[in-house]
């Protein structure tokens, strides 16, 4: 455990489920093409390519962030979220309500992410499941205010992290992805999966 409400589950995902994994994603991207996110106000592009499967996906552009039924670019609905993807979910969650999302962060030459809080969701009793595919990244975590002591944990491919409790609304991001550690994605770079439980369950 990194912090309190922090869990990391090293190599969680085997080899064989990280690729039919990919290749679940490869027929979301197909559906869904990896678009590249605008910050709010400055309209800056994020260093990551994205897209989603699920009923709801994250987008970001010059308006805010927020989350969407459809793409923003083909304005058609995010491709299903794979079941083996919600599997993991009821396996490391603790939550009894099924995520509406999965956000998919692609890395690729030199991207990163900077410190964050994942707040656009209504409720903040579910946790933020994450997976990484293929390099290995350093992943950046402090507390809940920007400024503060952080710390760092490496993510390698298969790795789910959960963060739930008290580091739910925690900053963290990605510093740096280590090119060539891994050999699953053929071209390189890294995959994150985040899970996110978007609407208060009635
Ligand atoms: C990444 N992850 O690993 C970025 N957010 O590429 C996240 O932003 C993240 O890993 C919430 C919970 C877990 C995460
Ligand atoms: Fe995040």
């Amino acid at each position: 455990m990194i912090y309190d409400g922090v869990k990391h589950f090293p190599g969680f995902v085997n080899r064989e489920a990280q690729e039919s994994l990919v290749l679940a994603l490869r027929e979301a991207v197909l559906a869904a093409p990896l678009f590249i996110p605008l910050m709010p106000r400055t309209g800056r592009p994020f260093s990551v390519r994205m897209t989603n499967m699920g009923s709801l996906g994250w987008v970001s552009d010059r308006n805010g962030y927020r989350y969407q039924a459809a793409h923003p670019d083909t304005s058609t609905p995010w491709p299903a979220m794979p079941q083996a993807i919600l599997e993991i979910w009821q396996k490391v969650a603790s939550y009894p309500h099924r995520p509406e999302a999965c956000l998919v962060n692609f890395y690729q030459g030199g991207a990163k992410m900077g410190l964050h809080q994942d707040k656009d969701e209504e409720d903040f009793a579910a946790p933020v499941v994450s997976i990484s595919l293929g390099d290995t990244a350093l992943f950046r975590f402090g507390g809940t205010e920007r400024g503060g002591k952080t710390s760092t944990v490496k993510l390698a491919s298969g790795d789910v992290l959960v963060m739930g409790g008290n580091s739910r609304l925690c900053f963290h991001g990605i510093d740096r992805v280590y090119s060539g550690t891994s050999t699953l994605l053929k071209e390189g770079g890294r995959i994150n999966l985040t899970m996110r439980r978007v609407a208060k369950p009635n």
